[in-house]
């Protein structure tokens, strides 16, 4: 009997990864896994429990439909956090409304999250006019600290999200020096990465 349910488990564990192979794939082609549906019935066969799929978007968290990855260690400049977003298939974050930067700073408040991050605002193509390089749009949008940009000492070019240093912990833009070691926030509308759980 032993031997039977550990055989059972094991089966279990290969068709779990094949699963979770298969929906990515199916996130990826939009193709139904068939093979996620026979291994379903497979195990709710032989052992009379059902089984289901849980779809994360892990690393990146959704908030209000928009998908963003908080890097929450790496500190790096702002070249490195912009390649290292791209390899994610995403992009450091920009903001287009204040809808988008009210939440943003509501999650990362309500999760206890602080620290200065990188976003894709810079002014490396024209001195003073500052853009969201990640989409090609200038910054409109009031949410700059007090006397910012400054472009202090003419080297600062890219635009952390850092605080306004007010009891509120809201956040406000800052530019700074591109090789300042910072973590990052990237953005994307299609999370690329998905993990299963097949129980
Ligand atoms: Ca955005
Ligand atoms: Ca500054």
């Amino acid at each position: 009997m032993l031997a039977k349910i550990a055989l059972v488990f094991s089966a279990y564990g290969i068709f779990s990864v094949v699963g979770a192979y298969q929906v990515i794939q199916y996130l990826e082609n939009g193709s139904v896994p068939k093979i996620v549906t026979i291994f379903t019935l497979i195990i709710k066969f032989i052992l009379g429990v059902p089984g289901y799929l849980n779809i994360t978007i892990d690393p990146f968290v959704n908030i209000d439909g928009g998908f963003y990855y908080i890097e929450p260690e790496s500190k790096v400049s702002w070249f490195q956090a912009f390649e290292s977003c791209r390899r994610m298939n995403a992009y450091l974050i920009a903001f287009e409304t204040m809808e988008e930067w009210n939440l943003i700073n509501q999650y990362l408040w309500n999760h206890n999250i602080s620290d200065l991050y990188w976003t894709s605002g810079v002014d490396l193509a024209i001195e003073g006019k500052h853009g969201w390089f990640s989409i090609g749009e200038p910054i409109q949008l009031n949410i700059w600290g007090s006397g910012e940009p400054n472009n202090m000492d003419g080297v600062e070019h890219c635009d952390e999200l850092g605080y306004d240093g007010n009891s509120t912990n809201y956040k406000v833009l800052n530019d700074i020096q591109c090789d300042e070691q910072r973590l990052f926030i990237c953005e994307t509308h299609e999370p690329k990465t998905a993990s299963v759980v097949v129980f």
